[in-house]
């Protein structure tokens, strides 16, 4: 460990920028990080000593570690997050807003000595395929070794990329503290963090992150949303591109012909199960595969077309409630390689989740460190607990997913939970009207996001929690890529896999059924499946989506699925207003014209 920066670095600017954070944090001692797997041993070695991780059985789990983080650290605090844009407006309704200089104050302030007794580490990563013209580059500064190891799955990390920045490439400066300094003498705990005080701080014009105070996820590994779509999602606006919260597959039918689609849902809805869909029996010779389970990055090729890269290079996914019923894929990456947060630990050194088993363990400990048995009566598993694996372990993987010139993108799916309202499936007729579904799209809420159960939240683009800017700027953002693909716009689909019936059982089966779908949008696009004209957009009738060997869904229950109500759609459309007048400032008219067609139709 050295104070002295290793003599590989020459960019000037990023060393000044480490010796400020230094001087302001006050750290022990500064680890420049190599990524190297020697480095990680140590690392992991140094956080099993220290209780920060536990090691699994290497019978059940190779190489594999369980964290157990503080109860008040367990998910991305929304409320804590902050766009501090130079205008309160350019922020919009949808961000949290502090002017920049207050906000720097308080940073100031929190920042200030709060690495003493602590290593401060320097991560230089790729978002993307190292020198992808596509990907970006960042520095994130910690004082978390668990935050280094976890980059280390989640992003490319390590020496190589100061070879892409050179001596001026630019590069987004990330700072993250867990915000609990030790004084001389003071004995560490397993999951430091800062019970009272949180702060995830973007400033969109300098391209910067900053936060404070939360060991977890999203807060603390800087690359993933406050990179990767908050400040890239400006960056996308200023120059000319997209960064979005959408999981990238490719579908392969049996003459291999192949497309690859970018779809967007809001948290907890599946994605990483979408992602990895294993297709049915019956679709002998079709290939789903994986490119990306949370976030696109997407640029005009020169043939004009969209190209998409996922950014990050693993999986931080939700573990309840994945199963080799689930996402058989993601139970085969899980053997080895892993972090396991918060998850339970069975007697014989192995790891299990809500959902994971129909079998119940007879006795676990929980991810609070009690005993637990199924008469606890409490979940022995954090909802929210998380595996973190290398894209290289999921079985799926694309071929194509670490090509530097990204994937051609044949189409756009978005989708929320409804339980009624939104068809199964339809495709919207322009690239206007996509925006426009796309913009007024919702999610209802369950037991374990915030809100009352069974209220619609919207979430546009399922973007509202990540876009750095203002969503008016961010539609119109989304209207202007048309413009600019113009013929080669990706098809833009709909999607509501979690309809039900009157006793409130899904009527769709979800899972890799979804392929039957799938195939329809692919021959869609190919021109080769019929759809007919509805209110929304073109839907497929029964016959058009392949049945075998799914007799139960017979067009009775098919017409279920796509019912679409005149009186119904009055009324989300009261609701699109309620939602649309938050952003009215900066409401394309284009998005306004649409919805007064849609009113048009429905003569309201
Ligand atoms: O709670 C966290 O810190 C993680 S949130 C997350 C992680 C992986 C993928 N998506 C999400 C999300 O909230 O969309
Ligand atoms: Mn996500």
């Amino acid at each position: 460990m050295q104070f002295a920066p290793p003599a590989y670095i020459k960019h000037q600017a990023l060393l000044k920028w480490v010796a400020d954070i230094a001087a302001l944090t006050k750290p022990n001692a500064i680890h420049w990080v190599d990524g190297s797997a020697e480095e990680n041993e140590m690392l992991l070695a140094q956080m099993e000593a220290a209780g920060t991780l536990k090691k699994l059985n290497p019978a059940k789990r190779r190489n594999s570690y369980a964290a157990f983080s503080d109860p008040s650290d367990v998910a991305r605090v929304e409320d804590r997050t902050y766009v501090c844009s130079k205008e309160k407006a350019d922020s919009g309704p949808n961000n949290n807003w502090m002017a920049p200089a207050e906000m720097r104050t308080t940073l100031n302030g929190l920042f200030d000595g709060c690495m003493r007794g602590r290593t401060m580490y320097v991560i230089p990563f790729s978002m993307g395929p190292l020198g992808s013209p596509i990907a970006h580059i960042g520095i994130e500064i910690t004082d978390s070794a668990y935050v280094v190891a976890s980059m280390r799955i989640m992003t490319r990390m390590g020496r190589a990329v100061y070879d892409v920045l050179g001596s001026d490439r630019p590069f987004v400066p990330a700072v993250h503290s867990v915000g609990m300094p030790l004084a001389d003498g003071q004995v560490d705990v397993a999951w430091p963090c800062n019970k009272d005080t949180k702060y995830i701080v973007h400033f969109p014009e300098t391209r910067e992150i900053w936060s404070y105070g939360s060991g977890y996820g999203g807060n603390a590994l800087l690359g993933k949303k406050c990179f990767a779509l908050r400040i890239a999602s400006t960056m996308g606006r200023d120059q000319g591109w997209l960064a979005e919260h959408m999981l990238i597959l490719g579908v392969e039918n049996p003459a291999g012909k192949k497309h690859y689609v970018a779809a967007a849902f809001p948290s907890a809805c599946g994605k990483t199960n979408f992602a990895m869909l294993i297709p049915p029996k019956t679709y002998a010779g079709w290939k789903v595969t994986t490119v990306g389970d949370d976030i696109a990055w997407i640029k005009p090729g020169a043939d004009g077309k969209l190209y998409a890269i996922n950014p990050e290079n693993g999986y931080f996914g939700v573990a309840p409630g994945t199963s080799v019923k689930s996402n058989p894929n993601a139970m085969a990456m899980l053997h080895e390689n892993v972090i396991f947060t918060n998850v339970a630990l069975t007697d014989d050194g192995d790891v299990w989740w809500e959902g994971m088993s129909k079998e119940v363990p007879a006795h676990l400990t929980d991810w609070q460190g009690k005993d637990w048995t199924p008469a606890s009566g409490t979940k022995a598993a954090h909802p929210n607990a998380r595996f973190t694996v290398s894209a290289t372990q999921c079985p799926s993987l694309d071929a194509a997913w670490d090509d530097p010139a990204g994937v051609p993108i044949s189409a756009f799916i978005f989708g929320g939970r409804r339980s009624s309202t939104v068809p199964l499936v339809f495709e919207a007729k322009t690239w206007e009207d996509g925006v426009y579904m796309a913009a007024t799209m919702g999610s209802e809420t369950t037991a374990a996001a915030v809100g009352a159960t069974g209220q619609t939240r919207r979430d546009p683009f399922a973007m509202l929690p990540f876009c750095g800017y203002h969503m008016g700027d961010y539609f119109q953002h989304w209207l202007s890529m048309g413009e600019k693909v113009k013929q080669h716009a990706p098809r833009i689909f709909c999607v509501n896999w979690f309809r039900v019936d009157e006793d409130g059982k899904f009527i769709w089966p979800g899972f890799g059924d979804n392929m039957r779908v799938l195939e329809w949008m692919v021959g869609r696009v190919n021109g080769q499946a019929a759809a007919n004209e509805t209110l929304l957009g073109w839907a497929p009738n029964y016959a058009d989506l392949n049945w075998t060997d799914m007799a139960e869904m017979d067009s009775a229950l098919f017409d279920k699925l796509m019912t679409l109500d005149a009186e119904t759609w009055r009324q989300e459309l009261v609701l699109h207003d309620e939602w649309l007048a938050k952003l009215a400032d900066r409401l394309p008219a284009a998005l306004a014209a649409k919805r007064a067609r849609l009113g048009k139709a429905l003569a309201v």
